[in-house]
């Protein structure tokens, strides 16, 4: 029953020009690692084969460090066979890595546009796969038929788009019923894991390796996929491992009745703890609900370190106001200032609703005599 991995998109030497220099050499040594983890693991699992569809680089520009390792890494594990189909971040030309290094034999890079195929007799396997010879392939390779061996377990790495039209190769699910694969696959998408079926063909995007932004949010990792053929019936099991380092995670914490920075910083540490986030995590946390005019909440004590976290980006949201029924009812002039600044505090805009937050904040303050809430 062959063990295959299947990953993709882990566009190693990624530049993370969102963190500072620091941190972003930080992610990209671990972004190496979790390349590193990836062999380590098929190696645990005695994988037969890993897939990599797509995207090893994050371009054809690749540090001496990166490829030394990828040789290294994959001669490591001679018995296991690695196939890659290049993508649209690391396309194939005379000067990518994949043309110019000496990879090891049990390496196999897909470098035509039309679809190829290596055959592995002692697994019963076959990989069929194309590349990509630029940024861009808006062909479809699925669009005539490929000859497949019904006696042999059929896989198509494919770096594509599932979404019809597209600049990196457009495929359909009916594309992919059609072409009587067993799995194909898939990378392009950095959201993955979940396994589904068209026609008889199963198929799924691996996901990314390691989240980059806050737009690759949650666990990321790789598929295992074990596959057996018996008298041409596929029995087929896929499990999801988790590869990542680190995590980028976004949430909400409402501090309404929070009296104090400590009292915060606790209210945010209790949350955390729940969510289950510690210092693996890139967290977007957004401060939401009521907290009372009268007090000073300093946010710059609010850090990724006193929180335990790796790094964290704070967004504040909430209103300076602990009771906004008795400020509506207040005949007084608080009461003439908030409901004067109450369509703006309740703006669809996050901008100017921070504004009249600010105002009324402020407004507040000078009335009762009190120092500005230092926000
Ligand atoms: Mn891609």
């Amino acid at each position: 029953m062959p063990k295959i991995i299947h990953t993709a998109d882990i566009h190693l030497d990624a530049p993370f020009s969102m963190l500072d220099v620091q941190k972003a050499q930080v992610r990209k040594n671990e972004l190496r690692g979790a390349f590193s983890s990836l062999i380590l693991f098929a190696k645990t699992e005695k994988a037969d084969m890993v897939i990599i569809s797509g995207d090893l680089f994050d371009s054809g520009f690749v540090t001496k460090e990166t490829t030394a390792l990828l040789i290294s890494q994959f001669a490591s594990f001679p018995e296991c066979r690695f196939i890659i189909a290049p993508g649209n971040h690391d396309f194939i030309s005379q000067r990518s890595p994949y043309k110019k290094e000496m990879f090891p034999p049990n390496v196999y890079i897909f470098e035509d546009e039309k679809i190829t195929h290596f055959s592995f007799p002692d697994i019963g396997v076959d990989v069929y796969g194309y590349a990509f010879t630029s940024e861009k392939y808006t062909e479809n390779p699925l669009a005539s038929v490929v000859p497949l061996d019904r006696g042999r377990i059929n896989i198509l790495a494919a770096h594509a788009d599932l979404v019809g039209k597209s600049d990196s190769c457009p495929l359909t699910p009916a594309d992919i019923a059609r072409s009587g694969f067993d799995y194909v696959a898939l990378g392009h998408i950095h959201k993955g894991g979940e396994v589904k079926v068209s026609g008889d063909t199963y198929y799924a995007y691996s996901g990314c390796l390691e989240g980059r932004s806050f737009d690759e949010c949650g666990v990321k990792g790789v598929l295992v996929c074990e596959f057996s053929k018996q008298a041409g019936h596929l029995s087929a099991s896929f499990a999801n491992r988790r590869l990542c380092k680190r995590r980028y995670e976004k949430m909400n914490v409402d501090i309404t009745g929070v009296d104090s920075t400590e009292a915060l910083i606790e209210r945010l540490r209790g949350a955390l703890t729940e969510a289950g986030f510690g210092s693996d995590v890139l967290l977007r946390m957004r401060l939401t609900g009521r907290i009372s005019p009268e007090i000073t909440l300093n946010l710059k004590a609010v850090t990724a370190q006193a929180l335990g976290l790796f790094y964290l980006e704070l967004e504040n949201d909430a209103m300076p106001l602990l009771n906004p029924e008795e400020l509506k009812n207040d005949i007084s002039i608080r009461g003439a200032l908030y409901r004067e600044l109450m369509p703006m505090l309740e703006s669809e805009n996050e901008e100017e609703r921070q504004l009249a937050a600010d105002a009324l904040r402020l407004g507040l303050a000078a009335l009762d005599g009190n120092d500005v809430v230092d926000f």
